[in-house]
């Protein structure tokens, strides 16, 4: 594979820092091949260091050095040793001046890691070991210094020049420079350093903090997209307040700026006080964004604010603790979103996300615990468990806790480690404290992978009018421990008992978890052990139990529901989220029933119970139109392929897409006339009530367009052509482009064409519009995907359109990315093997559905082993695709 294979890292490994840098002065020159950094460094031993003779070891990449110097007097090439990730220097002082002249080369950067350039922009990602190609350092999350920046760039093509902190010095020079210098207050890691430099416009607001503060707030973009700016904005002055409100925490520099760039490996960085964001995370208006994006934008725009507080002010001690600010904070992005938007419609997306991808990673050879032990290459760990499922393990103490505790806990966190680098079982200690509970058996969520499996049975004594209900959970080998190797895990179990009445008053002993008075129909449960049992008395008849409610632990969970409990469930339950989970089941099992149907060869018969619910859903104007749209949205094919146990994808796809035919042909009155009663040329507004309407009309429209009739692909073609916003016009196109009827696809191409030529000059729509091409199901899909790899649009070079066109497919077009002959994976191999060179984060990211062999056929495992096989026999791979593929194949 390679002559000098990388190694692991461990937690178990951790040593403080043998030098600290209490200060930071850097200078740039920028030019696109050779941007000259000198920086200042103002070190000293750390007296903490487990040795006091250390030499001086900083990490360093890619870098044209130049000089190095203590206290101003340059060393000789004795005195020191470079080779290509660190220099070391031998005989250092106790505290001592130190700086370094080098050269860098922003255009020849095609990892995005570092500073790059975007177009004709100059930006920087520094998270997590990108800083250690701009200047030589320790960049290591555990050195936290002051740091004050100098950018120079020639004045007319640069005249916006950005870094951390405040401006305190700007001026022109000679030969059409100019500069300015900035000044963070606030000691930071390297990872949160940031430089912009392009000619930008702004759009700017202000806000004023809870303690009467005027914080200037700026958003820079290209300009031609400053008319898309105004929903990040308010996203930014919302997620302002509420972290004052929820957490009462406060802004604390003078300024907050946002820079979008085009070309960004991921959504957003938090770096502070500038935040360097992907276009896609920053820019929407309605003619151009779907309600997707617009809550995108905002639950990013919160994110990265939120990590101000949890990440900047108190940051990670090393890298095995990433989720200790990226599982906090999702889970408070996810509370803000909840907040300004519909609570219940929230978690459903989230659910669906974590239980299709974050099971899936918690199921494969990269499964890993949110707390990993250990890691070749950190960029390969921003990961769905890091973050989703890290997410959901605080939102379980915030569960167990009580949101009082909980905010008591945040607090006793913040203040004992502001300005310093915490540990999750710090932040865990601050819960412990506030709350007087011994946490010591909940760290199995942080430190073992593998997603637990809780079975459920249940027993009604009609005598003794008693219910038992019986738990038994384990959690499945994963490649750091075996099943037989793992504690039991701390699982909150959210529940009720509902029966044909509706649900019904709880009793049990309260020994067994909490009860809130105020819904005496609901209650939470904490089980701890592998097996259980709970006794609820004065139950009179069989009751359905509602059990998981809003998932309120990231468990699969296993009870034999029979499809009149899943009815009586999907009618009768107070909990809007078990409603939607058990429609989902019904769903499930009816599309296992097709695809047995199908497997011998019979026509598929739908059990009526679906149709009747789903009758009764579209004609109900009570329950929110969103919940509805979910609720008729089939399960996708990617989950039924998850929780299958080999994943036949034609089948899945068969049946799935019958189901939904026969479901439009059985109730296509109800449809036709919710979606008549549904307005559609309404002023548009990403309010939670119109995306709801939205989102019922489109899913009724993609039921009436699956008839097939030409009346309903007519109907997609005119709200395509007349609709005022992007959501209505993609749900429209969607439906044409990937409609199986010979009528549609005229009409589709004319779509295309006429999307492509509007649109052109969009780069965010553009990436849509080969999202669409790319997850169409017609079997000629590939072949399109290659042609469309050579359109003009398209490039490797900008990670949006990877995402877009190579991503959608290999993530969301199973049916195609897993034909038989193999040419799905062909595909993606090649363009793996095209970006490790030029983008190794991106190349290993591309890799997750290769990896994912074990859940098929043994003629396509075969296949994606042998594409796994050759990527690894590449020349040079990168530390990112070497993990996953080494990894991959030993599993
Ligand atoms: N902290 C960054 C992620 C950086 C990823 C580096 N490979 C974005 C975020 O989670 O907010
Ligand atoms: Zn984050």
């Amino acid at each position: 594979m390679r002559d000098a294979e990388p190694r692991a890292i461990y937690l178990r490994d951790y040593q403080v820092p043998d030098f600290l840098i209490d200060k930071t002065h850097l200078h740039f020159a920028l030019h696109p091949q050779t941007t000259r950094v000198t920086s200042e460094l103002k070190i000293r031993r750390n007296p903490e260091a487990e040795q006091s003779d250390r030499e001086l070891v900083l990490h360093g990449q890619e870098i044209d050095l130049q000089s190095v110097s203590i206290n101003g007097k340059q060393l000789n090439a004795s005195e020191y040793r470079v080779d290509s990730e660190s220099l070391t220097v031998f005989n250092v002082p106790e505290s001592f001046t130190f700086s370094t002249v080098g050269f860098i080369s922003p255009e020849q950067n095609t990892s995005l890691e570092g500073l790059y350039k975007s177009k004709t922009m100059y930006c920087t990602q520094c998270e997590a070991e990108g800083f250690r190609k701009i200047t030589y350092y320790l960049d290591r999350p555990d050195v936290l210094s002051e740091f004050t920046t100098t950018v120079v760039a020639n004045k007319a093509e640069y005249p916006v020049l950005l870094s951390n902190g405040n401006p305190v010095k700007f001026g022109d020079l000679d030969d059409d420079t100019h500069f300015v210098t900035w000044h963070d207050p606030f000691r930071k890691p390297a990872y949160l350093f940031a430089l912009v430099a392009g000619d930008l416009a702004v759009l700017e607001d202000s806000f004023t903090t809870m303690s009467g503060r005027e914080v200037t707030l700026k958003i820079f973009v290209e300009d031609k997209d400053i008319d898309k700016c105004d929903h990040a904005m308010t996203s930014l002055k919302n997620s302002m307040r509420w972290d004052e409100e929820v957490y009462g925490r406060e802004y604390d520099l003078d300024i907050f700026m946002i820079v979008a760039v085009d070309d960004f490996n991921m959504g957003a960085m938090e770096n502070k006080g500038l935040n360097i964001f992907n276009t896609s995370c920053v820019l929407a208006k309605p003619e151009t964004t779907t309600d997707f994006g617009f809550q995108r934008v905002e639950s990013v725009v919160a994110h990265e604010y939120f990590h101000n507080w949890s990440g900047n002010r108190v940051t990670c001690r090393d890298w095995f603790q990433l989720s200790l600010k990226e599982g906090f904070t999702v889970f408070r992005d996810s509370e803000f979103s909840a907040d300004m938007g519909s609570r219940t419609v929230k978690r459903v997306e989230e659910v669906k996300l974590l239980r299709t991808m974050q099971f899936a990673e918690d199921a494969g050879p990269m499964a890993h615990p949110v707390q990993p032990a250990s890691f070749i290459e950190i960029s390969n760990f921003y990961t769905l468990t890091v973050y989703e499922k890290g997410a959901e393990v605080v939102r379980m103490l915030h569960t167990l806790l009580g949101p009082e505790q909980f905010r008591k806990g945040s607090d006793i966190y913040f203040a004992r480690h502001d300005g310093g680098a915490a540990t999750i079982n710090d932040f865990v200690a601050a819960m412990e404290e506030a709350s007087g509970r011994d946490l010591k058996n909940f760290m199995s969520w942080y430190s073992q992978a593998g997603t637990p499996v809780l079975k459920v049975s249940d027993q009604f004594d009609s005598v003794a009018q008693t219910y038992t209900l019986t738990f038994h959970q384990s959690c499945p080998s994963t490649p750091e421990a075996s099943e037989s190797e793992k504690s039991p895990y701390v699982i909150p179990m959210a529940m009720g008992l509902v029966t044909s009445a509706g649900p019904i008053a709880l009793q049990f002993d309260a020994a067994g978890g909490h009860f809130d008075a105020s819904r005496p129909t609901h209650a939470v449960l904490e089980l701890t052990k592998s097996e259980e049992s709970i006794t609820f008395s004065g139950v009179s008849e069989r009751p359905v139990p509602s059990l998981l409610r809003n998932f309120s632990s990231p468990v699969r969970l296993q009870f034999n529901y029979d499809r009149d409990q899943l009815v009586t469930l999907i009618t009768k339950d107070d909990d809007g989220f078990n409603r939607w989970d058990a429609s989902q089941q019904l769903a499930v099992a009816v599309i296992h029933d097709a695809q047995s149907q199908l497997s011998v060869g019979a026509g598929i018969d739908i059990d009526a119970r679906l149709l009747t619910a789903f009758g009764a859903l579209l004609q109900d104007r009570y329950i929110d139109a969103a919940m509805v749209a979910h609720m008729l949205s089939l399960p996708s094919e990617v989950f039924l392929a998850e929780i299958a146990e080999v994943a036949a994808v034609d089948d899945i796809h068969k049946a799935r897409s019958l189901v939904k035919k026969t479901i439009a042909k059985s109730l296509i009155a109800e449809l036709s006339d919710r979606f008549a009663s549904l307005p559609s040329a309404v002023h548009y507004s990403a309010t939670a009530e119109q995306i709801a309407v939205r989102s019922l009309k489109n899913i009724c429209l993609e039921y009436l367009v699956a008839t097939g009739e030409s009346e309903w692909l007519q109907a997609a073609f005119s709200q395509f052509t007349e609709a005022n916003n992007m959501t209505d016009q993609m749900a429209a196109l969607t439906c044409l482009v990937h409609s199986d009827a010979a009528a549609a696809e005229p009409m589709a191409a004319a779509a295309l064409a006429a999307f492509y030529q509007r649109w052109q000059a969009e780069a965010l729509v553009v990436n849509q519009w080969f999202s669409v091409q790319a997850t169409a199901p017609q079997p000629n899909t590939l072949a399109k995907v290659r042609t469309l790899m050579e359109h003009e649009a398209f490039t490797l070079k900008n990670p949006n359109k990877v995402r877009g066109l190579i991503g959608a497919f290999a993530n969301n077009n199973p049916v195609n990315f897993h034909q038989a002959d193999g040419q799905g994976y062909g595909l993606l191999s090649e363009v793996v093997i095209a970006l490790n060179t030029s983008n190794p984060q991106m190349a290993a990211r591309m890799l997750a559905p290769l990896t994912r062999w074990k859940k098929y056929d043994a003629n396509r495992q075969g296949l994606m082993r042998a594409e796994l096989q050759k990527i690894g026999k590449v020349e040079s791979l990168s530390k990112d695709v070497f993990e996953v593929i080494s990894k991959s194949l030993d599993f």
